[in-house]
């Protein structure tokens, strides 16, 4: 019999992100909006990284002073994946790798921990989960995508037809360790069995496969902000039960181009969070560009979608430039080096580094 986690009358949880110093902000505004919804849990953060500034560390050390609420940052070793950095098929930073490697942290911590990704907004009350009896399993997750699972259930040699999201999962730590998730999951990752397109998630699909609860979907509303820009949507159509809204893909609430509803919802928790004074994100890339000058021209704003779209063909032309005369030194032998030197010698030599 699993005992449930009370204080008094009042439930505990232990609710983790895994960051890195790009989705710090994320996370301490996702803390914002779930500390706003549960105020009659006893709730304990936890926030995982392979490394951050001491900027992000003082902000959320001053949030948790102001809200009288734990938030502990724990530093992990990347040595495990430091292989996998270069990972050709990587959108993705290693802080995804760190909710493997939660469950052995927190044992003799808490029985039960709430992972979530650092681009999810609460909206609702996470009792339930609280108290859910997991039974004999590792962990409970939402379905993922259609689309998605049927690709990844198929690629990842799955018996089952369920494929989960690794975006929000519900973890029995005791039961995880005994099943030697994490352990499994860094050597399906290292190894070259399968191709993962989603490293962690595949990984953990496979290694936990018949071990992991089905939720309602309620719990981790899938987004893509992007989508919602290509296809000019206006209003984000969110159903009344949805608790947690995930904002996957490369479009994120804390860019300055994304959809409205989202950053508006986004910036009124960040005002009660420890980021409350940090600006929107401005584009960096010349794919961001390109989506700003997309989200001002359907805002009506041509002269400023006209701007971002010069932006965007002088940052690309100058990017494929230097990849076309690092190509054209390596070939001719001028260079020993690896692309990425030659890249940024000539990016230097044109004065476009
Ligand atoms: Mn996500």
């Amino acid at each position: 019999m699993k005992k449930t986690v009370m204080n008094g009358n009042r439930l505990t949880l232990h609710i983790a992100f895994g960051v890195d110093e790009n989705f710090f902000r994320g996370a301490g505004v996702c803390i914002a909006s779930i500390l706003e919804h549960n105020p009659d849990l006893d709730l304990v953060f936890h926030v995982f990284t392979f490394g951050c500034s001491e900027q992000s560390r003082v902000r959320l050390a001053s949030m948790s002073q102001a809200r009288g609420v734990p938030m502990h940052v724990h530093l992990l070793d990347e040595g495990a994946f430091a292989r996998y950095r270069h990972n050709p098929r990587g959108n993705y930073s290693n802080a995804i790798f760190t909710r493997i490697l939660m469950p052995e942290v927190l044992n003799g911590i808490t029985d039960r921990v709430l992972y979530v990704d650092s681009d999810i907004l609460c909206r609702g009350s996470l009792a339930e989960l609280a108290g859910l009896d997991l039974g004999e399993c590792v962990a409970a997750a939402v379905a993922d995508v259609h689309t998605i699972a049927q690709r990844r259930i198929g690629a990842m040699a799955l018996e089952g037809d369920f494929y989960f999201n690794s975006g929000l999962l519900l973890i029995d730590v005791a039961n995880w360790n005994r099943a030697r998730i994490t352990e499994r999951a860094i050597e399906l990752i290292g190894s070259d069995e399968f191709v993962l397109d989603y490293p962690d998630q595949d990984a953990l699909n496979k290694v936990a496969e018949h071990r992991v609860m089905k939720l309602h979907p309620k719990w981790n509303v899938m987004f893509s902000l992007l989508s919602s820009l290509r296809t000019c949507r206006q209003k984000l159509s969110i159903s009344d039960d949805a608790v947690m809204l995930h904002f996957g893909g490369p479009l994120k609430p804390w860019h300055s181009w994304s959809h409205s509803c989202a950053q508006q919802m986004f910036l009124r928790y960040q005002e009660r969070s420890g980021w409350g004074d940090v600006p929107l994100d401005a584009p960096r890339t010349y794919k961001q560009m390109h989506q700003c000058a997309t989200y001002h021209r359907n805002h009506g704003k041509y002269t400023s979608a006209i701007i971002w779209y010069g932006a965007y063909l002088r940052t690309k032309l100058s990017f494929m430039v230097r990849g076309a005369m690092a190509s054209a030194l390596l070939a001719a032998g001028v260079f020993s080096g690896g692309l990425a030197d030659i890249a940024s010698w000539a990016g230097r030599v044109l004065g476009m580094a």
